[in-house]
C-alpha cells in the first residue's frame, strides 16, 4: 500500500481522507494557507506544510507549491478531495509526470469530462440517452434559430466548459436566442477562460438523481446505487438522501448496468458519479460526469456500508475491487444536510467566529466537519461547516433522527442554515418524497 500521501485539501474533506488513511495505516501530510494554521487536518495530519496566503489562487489552487511539498515530504500519492484541484486534468497529468499517483482517474478522463459536449456525445455512443442538443455553437453559425427549433423550445445554453449548474441560461422564445448567446458566451469566458456554448433541451421541474460507481484498474467497475441531489438552492445542494424516494429496484438494476457499461466503455478508473435528469413522466437522461469523491458521498456509504475514500486509495494504489457487484448490498436510508454558515434571511454567507459547538450522536447520526468551539468561518472560502448524516432502517425513521439531530446541534456565534433544514425536512412535500427543482423557490414564497 501506499506508505504516505498529500491531502490536497482543506476542512471536512482533508479530515475525512486523514481518517480513510489512517486506517489504511498510510502516513499523512497536510497542506494548509496561511488562515488555516489552527485548522483540524493540520492538527491530525502526520505532517503539515503550509502553501501561502489566504487565497485560494495561491495556496490550495497553487499547484507549483503543493508538487513542492510532495516532493520535499516524499508522498507516493496525492488525494484532491472535492472542488480545488480535484477536476484539473492539466494537475493529474503534473501528478503523473512526477511519478505521483494522482487519487482519481487518468489526466484524459478527466479532460474528457470537463469538456460537457464531448462527455455528451461519448456517453451517448457509450449507451447512455442524453437530451436532443448540440456540440459547440457560434454567434456566427448559420440558422441558429433552425438549430434551436430542432432541438426543440424551451432550450437551455451550457458553458462546455462549465458544469454543476454555473453559467446557464434558459430561452423560451427564438428572438432572445442571439442576445443569450452573447452573454452566455462572455459570461463563460470569465467564469471558465472558454466561452464555448452548446444547447440542450431544457426540462423544466426535473428530479437531480446521480450514480456513485467504483472502479479499479483492472477493468472492474461496480455502482454503489443512487442519490437523490433535487433539492437545490442557485445550483449548491442543501439535502441529499440515497435510496432516491422515485427510484425502485428494477429502474436502479436498469440504471446500473447502463452505466457501469459506460464506464468499461472509456475505461473509468476510480470512484465517479454519473448524473441524470429525470422527468416527470419517469425518462432519464444522461447531464454530466464527476470525475471525484463528492460532498455527499455518506449517504451512499451509509446504506451500503462501504469506505468510499479508502475504496479511492486502494483503487489507485492498484489493487484490484474486492466486491462484485451482487456483493454490494443496499441497508436502509440515508440522508444528509449540508450546514453552512449563512444568514436565514438571504442566505449570504456568515462568517465570524464560532463561540459554542457541540454536535449530535446516538444512533443512526454522523457528522462529518472540521468545525470546533473558537474555529474562525472565513470569507475565503465555501461556507460548509459541517455534513449531518442520518441513516435509519427507512426513510421515516432516517427522517427522524435528522430531525433531532438538528435540534440537538449546538452552533452558536454565527448564523447557520440549521432552521432551513428544518424548514425542508418537514415540508409535507418532502415528506412525501414528491419534490422537482423548484421546491425551495416554493418553499421561500
Ligand atoms: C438542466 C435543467 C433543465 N434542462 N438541463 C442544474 C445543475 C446542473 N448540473 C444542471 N442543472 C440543470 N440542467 C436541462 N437540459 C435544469 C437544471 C437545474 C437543476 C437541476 C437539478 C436540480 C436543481 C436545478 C435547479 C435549476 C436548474
Amino acid at each position: 500500500m501506499f506508505r504516505k500521501v498529500l491531502v490536497a485539501n482543506r476542512g471536512e474533506i482533508a479530515l475525512r481522507i486523514i481518517c480513510a488513511c489512517k486506517e489504511l495505516q498510510i502516513q499523512t501530510v497536510a497542506v494548509y494557507s496561511e488562515a488555516d494554521r489552527h485548522s483540524l487536518h493540520v492538527r491530525f495530519a502526520d505532517e503539515a506544510i503550509c502553501i501561502g496566503p489566504a487565497k485560494s489562487q495561491e495556496s490550495y489552487l497553487n499547484i507549483p507549491s503543493i508538487i513542492s511539498v510532495a516532493e520535499i515530504a516524499d508522498v507516493d500519492a496525492i488525494h484532491p478531495g472535492y472542488g480545488y484541484l480535484a477536476e484539473s486534468s492539466y494537475f493529474a497529468e503534473v501528478c503523473e509526470t512526477c511519478g505521483i499517483k494522482f487519487i482519481g482517474p487518468p489526466a484524459g478522463v478527466i479532460e474528457l469530462m470537463g469538456d460537457k459536449t464531448r462527455a455528451r456525445k461519448r456517453m451517448k455512443e457509450a449507451g447512455l440517452p442524453i437530451l436532443p442538443g448540440t456540440s459547440i455553437i457560434e454567434e456566427t453559425d448559420v440558422k441558429l434559430e433552425q438549430i434551436a427549433e430542432e432541438v426543440g423550445h424551451p432550450i437551455i445554453l451550457k458553458a462546455a466548459a462549465g458544469g454543476g449548474g454555473r453559467g446557464m441560461r434558459v430561452v423560451t422564445k427564438t428572438e432572445q436566442l442571439h442576445a443569450a448567446l452573447a452573454t452566455a458566451q462572455s459570461e463563460a469566458e470569465s467564469a471558465f477562460g472558454n466561452s464555448a456554448i452548446y444547447i440542450e433541451r431544457y426540462m423544466e421541474k426535473p428530479r437531480h438523481i446521480e450514480l456513485q460507481i467504483l472502479a479499479d484498474q483492472h477493468g472492474n467497475v461496480i455502482h454503489l446505487g443512487e442519490r437523490e441531489c433535487t433539492i437545490q438552492r442557485r445550483h449548491q445542494k442543501l439535502v441529499e438522501e440515497s435510496p432516491s424516494p422515485i427510484v425502485s429496484e428494477e429502474l436502479r438494476q436498469e440504471l446500473g448496468e447502463k452505466v457501469v457499461q459506460a464506464m468499461k466503455a472509456i475505461d473509468y478508473q476510480n470512484a465517479g458519479t454519473v448524473e441524470f435528469l429525470f422527468d416527470q413522466d419517469g425518462s432519464y437522461y444522461f447531464l454530466e460526469m464527476n470525475t471525484r469523491v463528492q460532498v455527499e458521498h455518506p449517504v451512499t456509504e451509509m446504506v451500503t456500508g462501504l469506505d468510499i475514500v479508502k475504496e479511492q486509495i486502494r483503487a489507485a494504489f492498484g489493487e484490484k475491487l474486492r466486491f462484485s457487484q451482487k456483493d454490494i448490498l443496499f441497508c436502509g436510508h440515508s440522508i444528509e444536510c449540508r450546514i453552512n454558515a449563512e444568514s436565514p434571511e438571504d442566505f449570504t454567507p456568515s462568517p465570524g467566529t464560532i463561540t459554542a459547538y457541540h454536535p449530535p450522536g446516538g444512533p443512526g447520526i454522523r457528522v462529518d466537519s472540521a468545525a470546533y468551539t473558537e474555529y474562525q468561518v472565513t470569507s475565503h472560502y465555501d461556507s460548509l461547516i459541517a455534513k449531518l448524516i442520518a441513516h435509519g432502517r427507512d426513510r421515516q425513521e432516517a427522517l427522524a433522527r435528522m430531525n433531532r439531530a438538528l435540534d440537538l446541534f449546538v452552533i452558536e456565534g454565527i448564523q447557520t442554515s440549521i432552521p432551513l433544514h428544518k424548514k425542508i425536512i418537514n415540508h409535507p412535500d418532502f415528506v412525501n418524497g414528491q419534490f422537482d427543482t423548484s421546491f425551495l423557490d416554493q418553499l421561500a414564497s
